[in-house]
């Protein structure tokens, strides 16, 4: 297998860009084809209440991809929606006319494929729409799931698998009345972005989830549009983060919260083996002080208020627990001493809010304007400064990216590994080594606050 991959990673090399081209379908073990729809549905979120609710692959929210490392991703989209719509692979470095771009859309009524070869090694990853504009209202109403990569290698160390791995979607919501999931942000909603004041995981408010007396692999994602969250057990059990946003990292580190910005992901292990039957243990965003302008206003939650996720509930003997590895895998990691270029990104805002607000460099995005343009393969150090009073989550597309260093504090556990977005707390300086080697072409960078996003918080990339 090892041999294999490796043949392959050769062949890549030399057909380059090609990866999106016929060459990709000669490569690709095999075909990870599905059809997703986007449309409009009915769903009971609270009890006895119809929400309407945006669905892609007939879900609620998105429907679970499942692919494995060099699969072609092979997805024939139709957009049975009354507004324009399209999908962003979050995280892998898809071909710039398959990654999502906010301008290149698929109008109402309109069908595309996206097919790229899935060239990362396993990871947690996340699908959602992106059109300009638009994204935050969507991705509150439903569009997005996650697509996990699955791989030999990961395979191979025994993690708890099957129903002992579990993909949690993070969501904080506005419970109205009605039971709506009606986006219609404040002006309050506008500069902290949409707070909500329910916890939901993967669609349903606070749910019981029944688990055995053993170990089990949660794969965490805040799908919020706003919402930071500090995820933890209420009896603040100790557990191990075994991945960050893209991938295993290299050892295991115990922790018992883990902080994940809006479009983050990390993976823990945690193991119930010791709770007696019948025990149960409530998921929740632990409360935190985020200094934010946002704090207790806008009718959500504030940021950094306590929200409860989810109650896990012993409810039957298991196997015993998985043993963990010594080590989980090796991580391709730059060295930040090699950097030959630098760039600096200034993330910024302005009263009052709403379009052209939210800047990075003192710029709002414009479709037609290129901003950053970057060499193919030249490794950069790029510093990412945050001069506002709101927390802004940095996203990056077309690669990853490693953290370097954190001017305010030390780097958490889920950044040790491969990254594709990065929280920066007011006031703080992220340092990231980065590299654009696959593709050629358009991608964006922005802030993955949805409504600061929406708002402009976001630049036209070229990879040259
Ligand atoms: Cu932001």
């Amino acid at each position: 297998m090892r041999r294999r991959e490796c043949l392959r990673r050769g062949l890549m090399a030399t057909a380059g860009t090609l990866a999106a081209g016929p060459a990709s379908r000669l490569l690709a073990q095999s075909s990870a084809a599905t059809t997703l729809v986007a449309a409009s549905s009915q769903r009971e979120i609270w009890p006895g209440q119809p929400t309407t609710v945006l669905t892609l692959g007939d879900t609620f929210p998105s429907r679970t991809l499942r692919v494995r490392r060099w699969d072609l991703l092979d997805v024939d989209f139709r957009n049975d929606l009354r507004e324009a719509t399209n999908i962003h692979w979050h995280g892998l470095p898809a071909p710039p006319e398959d990654d999502g771009h906010p301008m290149d859309v698929v109008l109402a009524g309109g069908r595309r494929s996206y097919r790229f070869l899935v060239e990362e090694p396993a990871g947690t990853y996340w699908y959602h729409s992106h059109p300009d504009g638009r994204t935050a209202s969507q991705v509150y109403r439903g569009l997005a799931g996650f697509l996990i990569v699955e791989d030999d290698a990961e395979r191979a160390l025994g993690l708890p698998a099957g129903e002992f791995d579990l993909p949690l979607l993070l969501q904080d919501r506005r419970r109205r009345a009605d039971g709506s999931l009606t986006y219609a942000p404040t002006f309050m909603d506008l500069m902290a972005g949409m707070l909500g004041d329910a916890g939901l995981v993967n669609g349903a408010p606070q749910p019981v989830v029944e688990v055995a007396a053993t170990s089990y692999r949660l794969r965490l994602l805040n799908g919020s549009n706003a919402r930071v969250m500090r995820v933890a057990f209420e009896d603040a059990r100790r557990f191990d983060v075994i991945a960050g946003d893209c991938g295993l990292l290299d050892q295991a580190v115990a922790a018992t919260d883990v902080w994940l910005a809006p479009g983050e992901r990390a993976e823990i292990l945690v193991d119930f083996s010791g709770d007696p039957l019948g025990r149960t243990v409530r998921l929740v965003s632990a409360a935190f002080s985020s200094g934010g302008p946002g704090m207790g206003m806008g009718g959500g939650s504030a940021q950094g208020a306590l929200l409860p996720l989810a109650t896990f509930r012993v409810s039957a003997p298991g196997p015993p627990p998985a043993r963990l590895p010594e080590r989980l895998a090796t991580v391709a990691r730059l060295d930040p001493a090699r950097a030959s270029a630098r760039r600096r990104f200034v993330m910024d805002m302005r009263m009052p809010p709403g379009p052209g607000a939210f800047t990075i460099n003192g710029l709002s995005f414009e479709p037609d304007r290129v901003d950053v343009k970057v060499e193919r393969g030249v490794q950069e150090a790029w510093e990412v400064v945050n001069l506002s009073g709101e927390p802004h989550p940095f996203h990056v597309h077309g690669t990853q990216f490693q953290v370097v260093r954190r001017s305010g504090q030390a780097l958490m556990p889920h950044e040790r590994g491969l990254k594709d977005t990065v929280l920066v707390w007011p006031g703080e300086t992220v340092e990231l080594a980065i590299r654009f080697e696959r593709h050629a072409g358009l991608y964006i960078l922005h802030c993955h606050n949805l409504e600061h996003e929406d708002a402009g918080m976001m630049l036209n990339l070229e990879v040259r």
